[in-house]
């Protein structure tokens, strides 16, 4: 490996000489066809062994399965380094079809953290990156002093209504995960610059930028622009919410004025609400009568005990995971009624259900391609609740589109762009009405929430989804600010913190300061997942429910229409879903849209009748933090 990395150094400096590149003929576009054909196929036959070692390292968490992931994840990037370089030479030929070139930009941009190519660097990168993920998911907050894991700490942050608990449990989960990262993510920043720097990139950031079919710069103004569409909406939902939090936990706790306080919001990262739908819900007309955790529970959904043992001679439904694998089915039971082919046999053989007994694991959910034919598989550490139940739609969605574009070239096994293969799922969830959750026997038809109950119903869609968008955003504006040193190291903390107070309107429930790493805290900086996909997703998701309930017909108000057990939205979102990323991405929303623009609008007009009550209910308030 480390000769083709020299001769791959080699080759640029050769290009990038004036006197050298007038003696090197220009490639051909055969050349540069032939190339790209050996660079997919070198890439593909390698991720097969090293998405193996991922996803043994990811659910059997030891120095040893570190080893091994860091081991291929070091090949993978050096092959990505050295072909991306080469790439680039072959762009330079004259005649490239629209096709050639893209597939050239594509394998330019396909690493999340390129390495340079000095020798030694694409090992200490992915050590350094395994490191933090393996930290991460052995991270342990407390509750009443005792130690509690990622996942059980998440849930308890839904439920737990105690100030000084949540304090204590947001406090000990930032301080334990987070703070310890600081040293290597900074190593992590600096290798990745200097990798990203060789490719022809400003920074790591700017790399990720460029990934959008538009200039880098362009995107992070769309971003923006869009930010600016809901930005209304979402000082709305903070005004309001604040002012219920205010009322239950009192000045001391919750001031009326000001940002809010970051654990009060049911999640430990404050960037989803509904958990706490119980406590801003409007009087009389709020009380939706169902949750989907409650729900589940009440038809026997019971979650594995801790204690549980798997015991192969007990009947099927008491062994650890039965419950959790069933809430799978009902996921599966949405896309197969949309013409969607059932999961194969392996899904179920080889998803990681719950969180194993005997071993760390990392927790955070995903969703996994292992041989692009037909080992697709989700490793979650699921809990019958509502958060979960959504999820498990979101994991599919990723697994639909990986087995839907599976015939494509291999750089076009891909979403349009990354916020569609976040989308996917997500937008399927929107569709979990109460109809719907009548039509599979979840709910009493006796018990649909009447037209006195949509702003309810709407506000706790708002709770998850319009809450989610600042913090979609701030993310990466956290890491593009990292990555092109405008917050240095020694502002880490500071940089993140103020990000947070900007756009989200929330403060940490106590001070901080550079000894703590608070982005550390949140699974996608220790993971290196971009994040920015999250918020696209938030607004796609919305403009691909529009246009499914338009395409089935729907008339009702949008927030209630369903296409569950629709073939034709089915068979027009498969069709979207094969292109994969062949095309720009503005090609593929049209395909399921009618639309080249992403925007707003549709989420502003899901939630127009919310915005109108909200405005209303705040009225006399000084909003803002
Ligand atoms: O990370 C995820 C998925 C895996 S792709 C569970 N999500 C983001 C998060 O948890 O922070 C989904 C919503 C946002
Ligand atoms: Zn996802």
């Amino acid at each position: 490996m480390k000769i083709a990395i020299s001769l791959a150094a080699l080759a640029a400096a050769l290009i990038a000489s004036p006197v050298l590149a007038q003696q090197t003929p220009a490639p051909t576009v055969t050349e540069a066809e032939a190339f790209l054909a050996k660079a997919e196929k070198a890439m593909f036959d390698h991720s097969l062994i090293s998405s193996r070692a991922d996803w043994v390292n990811s659910t059997y968490l030891s120095d040893d399965s570190d080893a091994v992931a860091a081991y291929f994840g070091a090949i993978r990037t050096s092959m990505n380094v050295d072909y991306a370089l080469e790439a680039a030479k072959y762009a330079t030929a004259t005649g490239l079809s629209v096709e050639t070139k893209r597939r050239l930009d594509l394998l330019r941009t396909a690493l999340t953290l390129p390495a340079p190519t000095a020798p030694g660097a694409a090992q200490e990168l992915n050590d350094l990156a395994t490191r933090l993920q393996s930290a991460y998911g052995k991270g342990k907050g407390t509750l009443k002093g005792q130690p509690i894991n990622g996942s059980d700490i998440e849930e308890q942050m839904g439920n737990n209504r105690n100030p000084e608990e949540l304090k204590e449990m947001w406090v000990s989960w930032h301080d334990n995960v987070g703070a310890p990262m600081r040293g290597d993510y900074a190593k992590l920043v600096d290798i990745a610059n200097a990798g990203a720097k060789e490719l022809g990139f400003a920074d790591t950031g700017a790399m990720w930028r460029s990934k959008y079919d538009m200039p880098a710069d362009d995107f992070a103004k769309l971003t923006d622009k869009i930010w600016a569409e809901v930005k209304p909406l979402y000082d709305q939902l903070h005004c309001y919410t604040r002012a219920k939090l205010n009322e239950k936990y009192g000045d001391a706790v919750q001031p009326a004025s000001g940002p809010i306080r970051a654990d009060l919001l049911g999640n430990m990262w404050a960037q989803s609400w509904g958990n706490i739908y119980d406590v801003v819900a409007p009087k009389g007309a709020g009380d939706l009568g169902y949750d989907v955790g409650e729900l589940l529970k009440a038809k026997g959904y019971v979650e594995t005990r801790p204690g549980q043992v798997d015991t192969p001679d007990t009947p099927e439904q008491q062994r650890r995971g039965y419950w959790e694998k069933q809430m799978f089915k009902i996921g599966e039971g949405f896309y197969s009624s949309l013409g969607f082919a059932p999961l194969p046999a392996t899904f179920w053989d080889r998803t990681q259900f719950i969180k194993p007994l005997d071993r760390e694991v990392v927790c955070h959910a995903s969703a996994w391609d292992l041989d692009n034919k037909d080992d697709i598989r989700v490793k979650m550490c699921t809990k019958v609740n509502s958060d979960d139940f959504v999820t498990i739609h979101h994991e599919l969605g990723h697994n639909y589109y990986q087995r839907a574009y599976q015939k494509q070239k291999p750089l076009y096994l891909d979403g349009a762009n990354d916020g569609f293969h976040e989308a996917i799922g997500d937008f399927v969830a929107l569709s979990i009405t109460p109809d719907y959750l009548v039509k599979i026997g979840l709910l009493d038809a006796a018990k649909v929430p009447g037209p006195d109950k949509d702003i309810g119903l709407l506000l706790r869609q708002a709770m998850d989804k319009v809450a989610f968008l600042p913090f979609g955003l701030l993310v990466d504006k956290w890491r593009w600010g990292v990555f092109n040193g405008t917050i240095p190291q020694s502002q880490y903390e500071k940089g993140w913190t103020d990000l947070r107070r900007q756009y989200q309107g929330i403060v940490p429930p106590v001070s901080r300061d550079e000894t703590k790493f608070d982005a550390g805290a949140k699974f996608h900086i220790p993971g290196n997942t971009p994040y920015t996909r999250y918020f696209l997703a938030g607004i796609l998701q919305q403009q691909f429910y529009e246009a499914a309930c338009k395409q089935s017909g729907w008339k009702g108000p949008l927030h209630r229409c369903s296409f569950y057990g629709n073939k034709a939205v089915g068979a027009k979102l498969n069709a979207m879903l094969e292109m994969g990323a062949s095309k720009p991405w503005p090609d593929a929303l049209q395909a399921f849209t009618g639309t080249r623009e992403i925007s707003g609008k549709a989420m502003t007009a899901y939630f127009a009748p919310l915005q109108k009550w909200l405005v209303q209910q705040n009225k006399g308030k000084s909003c803002g933090w």
